[in-house]
This record gives C-alpha cells, sequence and structure tokens, in this order.
C-alpha cells in the first residue's frame, strides 16, 4: 500500500501567496488522488523511486505523482522552517524563465548540480533536485487563473532567499 503523507505544515502557511484552499485541494485532493490510483494500479506495493521509471504509463504517471508531490511539500516544509534554499539571481531567473515557458502541465526543478530543467507531466525528475514547482492549473488556479507568472513570483517570496 502507499499513503499519502500528512502535509507537513498548516493549509495556510503560505497566505497570501498559496491560499490555505488551493493547499487543501492539492494535497487532500489531488496528491491523494495520484496515491488512490497508484494503489489500484499496483496493489502489491512497490518501490516508488522505480515505479516513476515504469514502462507502463498509467503506473509511471501515478507513481510519478505522489513522488513529485512529495518532493514539493518536502521543498516547502523547509522554507516554513526558515531554511530557504541560497541561489543565486541568476539561477532564479533561469528557473523563473523555465516555469513560464513551459508549455503544458509540468514541472521545472533544480538539480543538486543548480542545472534548471523541466518534465512534462507527471514525469519525475531523474537526479538528485533541490527545488521544483509545481505548473499544473491545480496548484494556483482557484487564486491566480490564467496568471502563472503571478504564481511563480509568488513562489519566491514562499520560501526562498
Ligand atoms: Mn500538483
Amino acid at each position: 500500500m502507499f499513503y499519502l503523507e500528512p502535509l507537513p505544515f498548516a493549509y495556510d502557511a503560505f497566505e497570501p501567496y498559496i491560499d490555505a484552499e488551493t493547499m487543501r485541494l492539492h494535497h487532500d485532493k489531488h496528491h491523494q488522488t495520484y496515491v488512490d490510483k497508484l494503489n489500484e494500479l499496483v496493489p502489491e506495493g512497490g518501490d516508488l523511486e522505480k515505479l516513476i521509471f515504469s514502462e507502463n504509463q498509467k503506473i509511471k504517471n501515478m507513481a510519478g505523482g505522489v513522488y513529485n508531490h512529495n518532493l514539493f511539500w518536502k521543498f516547502l516544509e523547509r522554507g516554513v522552517r526558515g531554511e530557504g534554499l541560497e541561489i543565486s539571481q541568476k539561477i532564479k531567473d533561469e528557473f523563473s524563465a523555465a516555469a513560464l515557458s513551459l508549455f503544458g502541465s509540468g514541472w521545472v526543478w533544480l538539480s543538486k548540480d543548480m542545472e534548471v530543467f523541466s518534465t512534462a507531466n507527471q514525469d519525475a525528475p531523474n537526479t538528485e533536485v533541490v527545488l521544483g514547482i509545481d505548473l499544473w492549473e491545480h496548484a494556483y488556479y482557484l487564486k491566480y487563473q490564467n496568471r502563472r507568472k503571478d504564481y511563480i513570483e509568488a513562489f519566491w517570496n514562499l520560501t526562498y532567499k
């Protein structure tokens, strides 16, 4: 069985940048759905870090959805603890530009080696990452509607110096 880990901070921890309602839906509904569907597909359970690279596209999608969100909450939690990541303005600009130009739904990540890259849909990063932004509309639509740029700008206010 796969389980949804509790959100490691209060739903309103990032008001006004991310509203509590968005956070609640994102964690309790969207993330939960990935967990539930992964359990349906792989009832015997397994190693999430292997399933994210499954050749079965449905399993890969759901495992990635679980894994990516686990990372996302962890990165945000770091900010709640006041341990925001120190990164240069150049990297921030590069990350923001990649996030703004990503077509459709997906993620932009920053690797341990300060390389910015994106993944489509719920494809998981294939290297160790220190930061990621969820660019699915469910991450920001209630508050920002189509204004992805405003969400990306707000993201830097959350946690990162
Ligand atoms: Mn999401």
